[in-house]
């Protein structure tokens, strides 16, 4: 009797976890529940184990990770005594792998095989699950956890006079295993995804004729399989422990080297050099990673894509055909890119065709073969290579029925919805393996499979030693992982294709981009995370008591969280221990570094007087014929830092952003000169732009005051002073992220006082060098103190993660109140600069986009003052 026995009493469940499929992920969570004393059973709808590989038998299935990585990695021993023969190992031979691991560990005793769970309802009073069976059996269960795969649903035929045809059909994901002998057949292969790719070539080898039916020509890249790679091995035998932890914290689970080197930038030797030895690696996660950028970048990603073009035009004989073959409707990576041996050389071959269905679509198929819009053939055999409903199939496809009798299916109506990518609100006790909002298919398998098995098992074990007998996530800890994963997805090109990853495949399916795309190092150290903060965002319950601890595990952008980890690892010295001259000299070197920002029309330097000598100015007019309306730009940098040039690759965002002249003026910096000679300066540069909008190809009286942090004060402060006299006219003031008070007290000031660039004791230091204490009250300097009534509209920009927010949040309120129009723009996720850094924050451009649709309509508005 387990722990969960004794504590659910005399109606206990049969045993503490059901497990469903036999593949690689139920196998090890079996190995690993019973290793904990739990009692286990598995059931598994084939009459042997192997998951994916028991059913894909078609000729050349293969795996497209190398099998040095894609293998279980949690027993040292198990690795010793088996030896991988190939690279890519074939179908056979992971199926073999799978036997022998279930052998070894004497697994089969627990698997019930040629049973298929139907059903499965949370009965909440007892607290179980209990599951039925295609044999009739029911089980009860504390807990249920589907380890079903994310492949192992195959897509329904959905062409048009499929069930007519009078020949074989054979489907790739369904082979007969005793094999199928085509010689001397003329054959119809419909699909050209991984598994069309990888049998093509070896079903040329024996048919009289072949015809590949392609609606979609893929990437694909040749695998160069052979014996295991050299380095790999190298590298294994070296330090086993250390390469395994290299692929558990790498983007993808394989050992592989990040680069830094952008496709955009790069010289044409670099890139040529860079991608031909991913070529000739063979690796996925190689020619996904020959730029830093190419998976969000659309022109570093078409380099790489017109390559592998270039590479498939060098290969096939027959231009037409060539051309047909070469992907230009997806961006590369964004559809699982293959891994072939021979695949496009098969078409230099005189009994193979290619029919290009996007030219000559199928009309029907017919009792004898398939017609299309141009012709017809006959064909003895058709294989489809028509993939699967991928991700939630599996999932959706049993009746699983959780509190109130809400079924998996009903929930998940819209799109799946996961805490983790494992678990869902409103089925207590489940668990899905490898789910959606999981890297899953987006990595190596074999280590998701693993982590994810490591960490239930770890949660069954602490929830038994807490005496908790129910786990189930918190609708906010939901909530929070499904936009962290939509995050993630909304800065990579992936969202743009057709995919099986975005359901597209499959009609009817909801279109949400189902893994995470994070990178399984990121998502390792999130599960990690709400383990270590004792299950955050998941409400236990049991014999033990209660406990909720809510929250939400990631709420940074993703890129605001991979620049912050880059800057913690550099290891800065903060701002605000150098000298102001130190700190400019820093913040320069760091500036130089940075994207330029987009292009523009035109960029003009100039001076403009102030009150104690010139003002420099950058002016950056729009490519389009003018004239423009005109932003006057105060830059950031707490009165100490910055100068016209400073914000640049900003100034040159909300140019071609809003299509007006952004003039960009430097003013005095403190501690050389304090307070109020910023402000001095900024009321001098408004009215001499105000005064000179047309010389400068501006509108008149289409002038909008913008400025971020330290600016954006001085744009409340001139704003203000502007309404008192009468002029310039002032069209809307935006302020970025600003300064509008100096008590430093607010919540958001405790709540992000370290960790997010702009920390608290630099703002104390900034305020310190600007303005003396007892002067830090007068609405020039903390201008939520001043009169508000009467000040253009404003559109008001606050970043969640950032010791300003409420006092940016307080001035938008207090305009408001004063019956001044106001647009608040809060930036979730982002932090005070990250909506500054144009071209390596990505998520900040959807911001700054709504920024300038606004800045856009204030332009059109006819102005108030
Ligand atoms: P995929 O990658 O989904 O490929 C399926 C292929 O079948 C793809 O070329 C489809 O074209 C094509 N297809 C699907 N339905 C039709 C119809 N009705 N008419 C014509 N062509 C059709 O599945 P795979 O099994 O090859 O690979 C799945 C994964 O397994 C793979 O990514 C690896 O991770 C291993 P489409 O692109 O939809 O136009």
């Amino acid at each position: 009797m387990t722990a969960d026995d004794r504590n659910a009493g005399p109606a206990g469940p049969q045993v503490d976890v059901v497990v469903v499929g036999a593949g690689f992920a139920g196998l090890y969570l079996l190995h690993r529940l019973r290793a904990e004393g739990f009692s286990v059973r598995v059931f598994e709808a084939a009459s042997d184990v192997g998951g994916t590989w028991f059913w894909n038998r078609y000729p050349g299935a293969r795996c497209d990770i190398p099998t040095t990585d894609y293998t279980f990695s949690f027993d040292p021993e198990l690795e010793r005594e088996w030896t991988w023969s190939e690279k890519y190992a074939t179908q056979p031979e992971i199926l073999r792998y799978l036997q022998f691991v279930a052998d070894r560990y004497d697994l089969r005793r627990d698997i019930t095989f040629d049973t298929r769970v139907e059903g499965a309802d949370w009965d909440d009073v007892a607290g179980l699950w209990v599951v039925r069976t295609s044999t009739g059996e029911t089980v009860s269960c504390r807990h249920y956890v589907m380890a079903t795969g994310c492949l192992s649903v195959p897509k329904a035929p959905d062409i048009e006079g499929a069930p007519r045809f009078a020949g074989e059909v054979y489907f790739t994901s369904r082979w007969p295993h005793e094999g199928v002998d085509l010689t001397g057949k003329r054959v119809a292969v419909v699909g050209t995804g991984s598994s069309g790719i990888q049998s093509i070539p070896l079903i040329a080898q024996q048919a009289a004729q072949l015809t590949v039916f392609q609606r979609t020509p893929n990437f694909s890249i040749p695998a160069h399989n052979g014996p295991a790679p050299a380095d790999r091995l190298a590298q294994l035998a070296a330090d086993r422990d250390a390469y395994r932890t290299a692929a558990k914290w790498s983007r993808g689970g394989v050992p592989a080297e990040v680069t830094d080197v952008l496709g955009v930038t790069a010289p044409e030797e670099v890139r040529r050099e860079r991608f031909e030895a991913a070529w000739e690696a063979g690796e996925l996660f190689a020619i996904l990673g020959v730029f830093a950028d190419q998976g969000v970048n659309p022109a570093s990603n078409e380099i790489v894509a017109e390559m592998v073009r270039e590479k498939i035009r060098s290969i096939v004989d027959d231009p037409e055909t060539a051309e047909a073959l070469c992907p230009k409707d997806h961006y590369f990576g964004t559809k699982r890119p293959c891994l072939d041996s021979g695949y496009h050389a098969t078409f230099n071959m005189p009994h193979v065709r290619l029919v290009d269905l996007r030219k000559t679509p199928i009309t029907t198929i017919t009792e004898t073969g398939i017609d299309t819009a141009t012709e017809s053939n006959e064909f003895d055999v058709i294989v489809y290579a028509t993939g699967f409903d991928a991700m939630t199939g599996a999932l959706v496809g049993v009746d699983v029925t959780g509190r109130d009798g809400v079924t998996l299916k009903e929930k998940w109506a819209d799109g799946p919805s996961t805490y983790l990518g494992l678990t869902t609100v409103g089925f207590p006790n489940f668990c899905a393996l490898t789910g959606p909002g999981s890297p899953s298919v987006l990595s190596n398998m074999a280590v998701s499979i693993e982590q994810h098995v490591d960490w239930v098992t770890d949660c069954l074990v602490d929830l038994r030693a807490k005496g908790m007998t129910t786990i189930e996530p918190t609708p906010p800890a939901e909530d929070g992982w499904n936009q962290h994963v939509a995050d993630c997805a909304a800065i990579s090109l992936h969202p743009t294709a057709n995919s099986w990853y975005m359901g597209a495949n499959v009609p009817g399916k909801p279109r949400v981009f189902y893994p995470y795309i994070g990178g399984v190092d990121n998502y390792r150290a999130a599960c990690d995370e709400v383990r270590a903060t004792d299950y955050l965002g998941f409400r236990l319950s049991g014999p033990g008591g209660e406990q909720c601890h809510d929250g939400v595990v990631r709420r940074l952008q993703p890129d605001v969280a991979l620049v912050l980890d880059a800057m913690a690892q550099m290891g800065l010295p903060p701002l605000e221990s150098m000298s102001p001259p130190e700190a400019r000299a820093f913040m320069e070197m760091s500036n130089g570094m940075r994207p330029p920002g987009p292009d523009v029309g035109e960029v003009v330097d100039g001076v403009l007087p102030g009150p104690a000598g010139e003002l420099e100015y950058r002016l950056f007019r729009p490519a389009s014929p003018g004239p423009h309306p005109v932003v006057l730009y105060f830059h950031g940098g707490g009165w100490v830092l910055g100068d016209q040039l400073s914000d640049e690759p900003l100034c040159r965002d909300l140019c071609v952003r809003t299509d007006a002249v952004v003039v960009s003026v430097d003013y005095r910096h403190a501690p050389e000169t304090r307070y109020p000679a910023a402000a001095e300066d900024a009321w001098a540069a408004l009215q001499w732009v105000g005064a000179h909008a047309i010389e400068l190809g501006g509108i008149p009286d289409h002038l909008v005051v913008a400025g971020w942090s330290a600016g954006g004060n001085l744009v409340a402060v001139v704003t203000q002073r502007a309404r008192n006299e009468g002029g310039p006219v002032v069209r809307g003031q935006l302020l970025l992220t600003p300064v509008t008070d100096s008590t430093m007290d607010t919540g958001s000031f405790e709540e992000n006082a370290d960790g997010y660039v702009l920390t608290a004791p630099l703002m104390r230091w900034f305020w310190d060098h600007y303005c003396d204490p007892e002067r830090r009250t007068e609405s020039t300097a903390a201008p939520l103190r001043g009169e508000l009534g009467g000040l253009p509209p404003a559109i008001v920009v606050t970043a969640e993660f950032d010791p300003l927010r409420d006092e940016g949040i307080a001035y938008a309120e207090a305009l408001r109140a004063a019956d001044v129009p106001v647009e608040h723009v809060a930036a979730r996720g982002h932090t005070h600069m990250s909506l500054t850094m144009v071209d390596v924050v990505l998520s900040g451009a959807r911001v700054r986009e709504e920024i300038a649709l606004r800045l856009r309509a204030l332009f059109r508005q006819p102005a108030e003052v």
